[in-house]
């Protein structure tokens, strides 16, 4: 029986480029099937931006969709997250000219603290996702600024990197994304995660049986999924959006529905531990769904002598993240 009370959702950066194309595939019934969706916009609180954001918000009232129950558009984080069961943190201060990544990481970590205490105070039942960068040590310092949710509830997106390293595979195998299985990536979403081939199958046989070329493997595959947010930029003058937001789409539903049994998909969620990630640590990992708001990370998996050197040198910057913010973490 479809379920008619309305899930309220909170996505912040809202009238960035990301949401453009987000908002219309929550609000359309393709991520929460027939159960109407209550949109809480939240962007800076400065008149241009709200003024955008209305403009978005007309847009979405445009599409007439019969799922989209009602929309609100603030500056205030404390209205945006109250009662929500999910939100999506896509909102973060851009990297700027020379910018280092501890510079930045710096930057954003004040947002996800009151972001954090603001789900705090009103959405005890949230679930989070986020994708602002570094989104990885984003979550963490929402998380921890977020006393009363657990912290398992707080998940960061690598599920582009994800869908980008199946895409890679199918090209080079010469077969269709559906193909390709069981695709991991590890550690951070930076250039340093580890987007493991030793696992991944294609129609059910290891990829390193189907692609003889292990040199691109262990190479040029990696190193391609590495820095596709920059190609894309290069290519397109503008960092990478639609696919993004097609990503943070299969995220969700992959957490609200049940994974089918033998298969797993990637996302940074906090370490109990597993694969030798010091425990508290979000990280990516393989990861099921039970479809009611469980998950587990898939126990087991081999992991090669080379598999153990990538995830290390992923899992050591996730460790200087964490020690760049110490300060932060409540
Ligand atoms: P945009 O600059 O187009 O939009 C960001 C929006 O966030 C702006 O409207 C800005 O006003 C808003 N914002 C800034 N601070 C805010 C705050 N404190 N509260 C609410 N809103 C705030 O960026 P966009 O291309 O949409 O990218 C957003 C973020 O996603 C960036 O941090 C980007 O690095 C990150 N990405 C993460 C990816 C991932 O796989 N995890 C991939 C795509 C993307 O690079």
């Amino acid at each position: 029986m479809s379920n008619t009370n309305p899930i309220s959702v909170a996505v912040t950066g809202a009238a960035g480029q990301i949401c453009y194309n987000l908002l219309f595939r929550l609000a359309s019934g393709e991520t929460f099937g027939d159960r109407p969706v209550h949109l809480k916009l939240l962007d800076l609180d400065i008149p241009a931006v709200q003024q955008a954001l209305e403009g978005v918000a007309m847009e979405l009232a445009d599409c007439g969709f019969p799922t989209l129950s009602a929309i609100t558009c603030t500056g205030d984080a404390n209205v945006a997250f109250d009662g929500i069961s999910w939100a999506v943190l896509v909102g973060a201060k851009p990297r700027g000219p020379g910018m280092e990544r501890k510079d930045l990481i710096r930057d954003n970590g004040p947002i996800f603290i009151g972001q954090g205490k603001a789900m705090e105070r009103g959405a005890a039942d949230v679930r989070a996702l986020v994708v602002g960068n570094p989104c990885n040590t984003n979550a963490l310092i929402a998380a921890s600024n977020c006393s009363g949710v657990p912290n398992e509830r707080f998940t960061a997106m690598t599920r582009l990197d994800q869908n980008r390293a199946v895409a890679q595979l199918a090209q080079k195998a010469g077969v269709t994304n559906a193909e390709i299985s069981h695709v991991t990536i590890w550690g951070n979403h930076s250039a340093t995660q580890y987007p493991d081939f030793e696992n991944a199958r294609i129609n059910g046989r290891p990829a390193t049986e189907v692609i003889s070329d292990h040199a691109w493997l262990q190479t040029d595959f990696i190193k391609t999924v590495q820095q596709r947010g920059a190609a894309i930029i290069k290519a397109r003058g503008k960092s990478s959006a639609a696919s993004a937001a097609s990503a943070a789409i299969d995220h969700i539903k992959s957490f609200e529905s049940a994974t089918p049994a033998g298969q797993w998909f990637s996302a940074a969620v906090v370490s109990d531990g597993s694969y030798g990630v010091p425990a508290g640590l979000i990280s990516s990992f393989p990861v099921v769904s039970d479809g009611k708001g469980g998950y587990s990370i898939v126990q087991g998996l081999p992991i090669s002598d080379f598999g153990r050197a990538k995830i290390d040198a992923t899992v050591a910057e996730l460790q200087q993240e964490r020690e760049i913010v110490a300060d932060l973490l409540g």
